[in-house]
């Protein structure tokens, strides 16, 4: 055989080499799913985190390659880019000071993994998140379809974890719908949540399925409080890995994505937390649920909070 003859492999570019993206990147190489080049802009540090999961190659057993670096030549013809790029909340921050510097930061980081992977399907997951994706999409000159931001898959696996713990069932059998914005304004839909088909209200007091909702809203915020310098990695890394898997698998799953939406649930213009058919084209469709008026109204709530803090971010950007 002609070891100079090689054949191409998927390859995901992850933008930020940071606890989200070197989580990933682990996910994605040791489950065989696609090559891997890892960016930062910390000298050292993709190159070190790269390295260190090649190394362990030789106990798990898979072919993925993967490459640390600082240049974003070398993340050209990726099929995906995930930006997890981002500075992490500090105290003294206000959320649009943080949200105005990681807009510059996803912007620029966007524009430069996209001039080289034009036809790459884009996840965001920087926070916040709906803002975030919105402004990549504009930068990226991209059709929306192909951009996206990972919030729902996360939020639905905490609501889905919880619902299990309580009703001591496996996770198996638990399937839970969380759209709207990340953060405080998402929108769990429990009448969309089943136990192998069985709503949860008929297995749950209304008083307990409201709790669970509203540990499943502070989710993120229960971890930072727990580790006080970071957020969750493992289960967001798990989260968009799935989403990585239904593209290069053409595995079409029907999950919760952040798409662009244009006139679905009455909504135009704004990226939000909406049920999706994800394939190997990006979002194939989104579906549009027969929403009861609570939740229209919950879900639009979502997205005016959003276009919101859009505006703001965008005005403080045409300041500078
Ligand atoms: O559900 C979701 N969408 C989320 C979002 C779930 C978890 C985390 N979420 C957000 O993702 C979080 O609020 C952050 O905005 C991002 C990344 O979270 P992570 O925990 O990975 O943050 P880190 O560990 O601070 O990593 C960020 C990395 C770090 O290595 C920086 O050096 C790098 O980003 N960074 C950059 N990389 C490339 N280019 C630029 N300009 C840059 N600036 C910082």
């Amino acid at each position: 055989i002609d070891a100079a003859i090689t054949c191409s492999s998927p390859r995901v570019a992850i933008i930020g080499a940071g606890n989200v993206g070197s989580t990933l990147a682990q996910r994605i190489i040791e489950k065989n799913l696609a090559d891997v080049v890892l960016l930062d802009v910390v000298a050292g540090r993709p190159q070190g985190i790269a390295l260190d999961l090649l190394e362990a190659r030789g106990i798990e057993h898979h072919d993925r390659q993967i490459v640390g670096t600082l240049d974003y030549a070398d993340t050209a013809h990726a099929n995906i880019v995930v930006i997890t790029a981002g500075l992490p909340r500090r105290p003294g921050i206000s959320r649009d000071d943080l949200a105005q510097t990681n807009a510059q930061i996803v912007m620029e980081a966007t524009q430069r993994a996209i001039a080289y992977s034009p036809n790459a399907i884009l996840i965001v997951v920087t926070n916040p998140l709906d803002v975030m994706t919105y402004l990549a999409w504009q930068v990226s000159g991209l059709p929306a379809h192909r951009v996206m931001g990972m919030a729902g898959v996360l939020d639905s696996a905490r609501f889905q974890t919880f619902i299990a713990l309580e009703l001591g069932l496996s996770i198996t059998d638990i399937h839970a719908m969380v759209l709207g914005s990340h953060g405080d304004l998402m929108v769990p839909l429990p009448r969309y949540t089943t136990v192998r088909g069985i709503p949860i209200s008929d297995l749950l007091e209304p008083a307990v399925i409201e709790r669970l909702v509203e540990r499943t809203r502070n989710g993120g915020a229960e971890i930072v409080n727990l580790m006080q310098t970071g957020g969750a990695y493992y289960a967001p890394a798990a989260s968009v890995c799935q989403m990585i898997e239904a593209i290069l698998l053409n595995r079409p799953r029907l999950l919760p994505i952040a798409a662009y939406l244009e006139g679905e649930y009455g909504l135009q213009d704004v990226f939000l937390g909406v049920p999706c058919r994800l394939g190997c084209h990006g979002v194939a469709q989104i579906l549009e649920l027969d929403l009861q008026a609570g939740e229209l109204a919950a879900l639009q709530g979502a997205a005016q909070a959003v276009r919101e803090q859009l505006d703001r971010v965008q005005a403080m950007l045409a300041a500078l």
